[in-house]
């Protein structure tokens, strides 16, 4: 058999034949994306900027950009921090849902019923305001989610609207003998680099799917989160941080030995690989090049140099992989356990912090711009009962 065709009637379906269908819909054009775009050598743009140019940028620019296509001026940088400070105050009742909650659910699990609930207890019911309202609390959300999971519930500083949104974090978060100044330049790195990733990633795709039934933006965040908790998708980058502590070393040979010995047990080599880049992914160099600057000597750092180094060359042993190098998960994990965010399990919830931002901008898109403002269609692809009539094309 070389192929099948489809007899339905349906005019549409005459060239189609097997091989298009159960792929996950992968690489089928279905929309247009305003707020990103990948490239195989620069990775992903943000608003037409490719990612090394807006690395070091404050998260509130990167939103302002995501929202207003273009970058902020001295001016609207201000008061759009200021509107952000207006937007982040928590409605009542959210801590007390946070409390029911089981201490050893996931992070991920957390943080999507957060997001709910924002939603049920400060919900506008319109897509921008929600928006944009959703970006700000999320600091506030995320130091909760750590504060109640791990039960650390007395003397959590009230929550300090005039600090950056990273800063409004580590606030909330509080921990003993930590730098905040450092954490929060890594994390403000983090938010940017992660914040968007074109307009089909499971994640965006669901959020937006879910928004194309006219949920609200926190319903549709809340699934877009929930997409994002697989292990294939978001949740890499918990694996991989666990994938280099259990590499233990940081010798060149000894490195060497462990990928072979990992793709000789079938298993993946975290942190290399990518699905449209073709080169390093400048979001992991530019994780490289903080990591050299704050934290040169610590172990897993220097473990994930070494990696840098030898997996590319192991892994172009294999034709078959289209792209040997660092990707974007390789050294997030070292720089959040560096400035003190131990726990993997976490991780997840940071990527999904900076992912409203992206999935949130092009919600708002396709609700109200799209289609001269009259925004997409629910979404409703095609399926075929496997029972319809079959026809093999030899
Ligand atoms: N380790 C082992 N095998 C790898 C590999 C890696 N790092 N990268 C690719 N391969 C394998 C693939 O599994 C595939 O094998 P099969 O033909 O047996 O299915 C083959 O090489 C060809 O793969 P590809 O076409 O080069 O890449 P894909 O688009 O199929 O996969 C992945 C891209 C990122 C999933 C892949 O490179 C991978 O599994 N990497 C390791 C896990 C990882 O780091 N995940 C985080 C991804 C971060 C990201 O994408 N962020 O956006």
């Amino acid at each position: 058999m070389v192929g099948c065709g489809f007899v339905s009637g349906d005019e549409s379906l005459l060239n189609l034949t097997t091989a298009h269908l159960n792929t996950g819909l992968r690489g089928v054009p279905v929309g247009t994306c305003r707020t990103s775009f990948v490239t195989p050598d620069e990775g992903v743009h943000y608003c037409g900027y490719p990612i090394s140019e807006l690395a070091m940028m404050s998260p509130e620019d990167v939103v302002f950009l995501l929202f207003h296509k273009e970058l902020p001026t001295l001016e609207q940088s201000v008061d759009f921090r200021e509107e952000l400070q207006t937007r982040g105050v928590i409605p009542e009742g959210l801590e007390q849902v946070l409390a029911t909650l089981p201490r050893d659910g996931h992070p991920m699990d957390w943080l999507s019923i957060g997001i709910h609930t924002l939603g049920m207890l400060g919900g506008q019911d319109d897509w921008r305001e929600d928006a944009l309202n959703l970006i700000a609390r999320m600091p506030r959300l995320m130091g909760l989610i750590f504060r109640y999971r791990e039960g650390r519930t007395d003397d959590i500083p009230s929550d300090d609207l005039s600090l950056p949104l990273v800063g409004r974090f580590t606030n909330t978060l509080d921990l003993n003998g930590i730098d905040n100044a450092v954490m929060n330049r890594v994390l403000s790195t983090y938010l940017v680099l992660h914040m968007d990733h074109g307009g089909g990633n499971l994640s965006t795709f669901a959020g937006k799917a879910v928004a194309s039934g006219h949920a609200t933006v926190y319903s549709s965040m809340a699934g877009a989160m929930n997409a994002l908790s697989g292990p294939l998708h978001g949740r890499a980058n918990q694996s991989c941080f666990e994938f280099v502590k259990r590499i233990g070393t940081s010798d060149p040979a000894e490195v060497e030995r462990f990928v072979r010995g990992e793709l000789e047990a079938k298993r993946p080599v975290f942190g290399f690989g990518h699905a449209v880049l073709r080169t390093e992914d400048p979001r992991a160099a530019a994780q490289f090049d903080l990591g050299q600057e704050i934290c040169p000597d610590d172990e897993y750092y220097r473990t994930i140099k070494v990696l840098r180094e030898v997996a590319p060359m192991v892994l172009s042993e294999n034709p078959k992989i289209q792209n040997p190098n660092a990707n974007v998960d390789i050294a997030s994990g070292a720089l959040l356990n560096f400035v003190g965010l131990r726990n993997p399990e976490y991780y997840t919830t940071f990527f999904g912090w900076a992912r409203v931002a992206g999935i949130g901008a092009q919600i708002v898109d396709e609700r109200t711009v799209m289609r001269n403002g009259k925004g997409i269609p629910i979404y409703r692809p095609k399926y075929i009962a496997e029972a319809q009539t079959l026809r093999h094309i030899d």
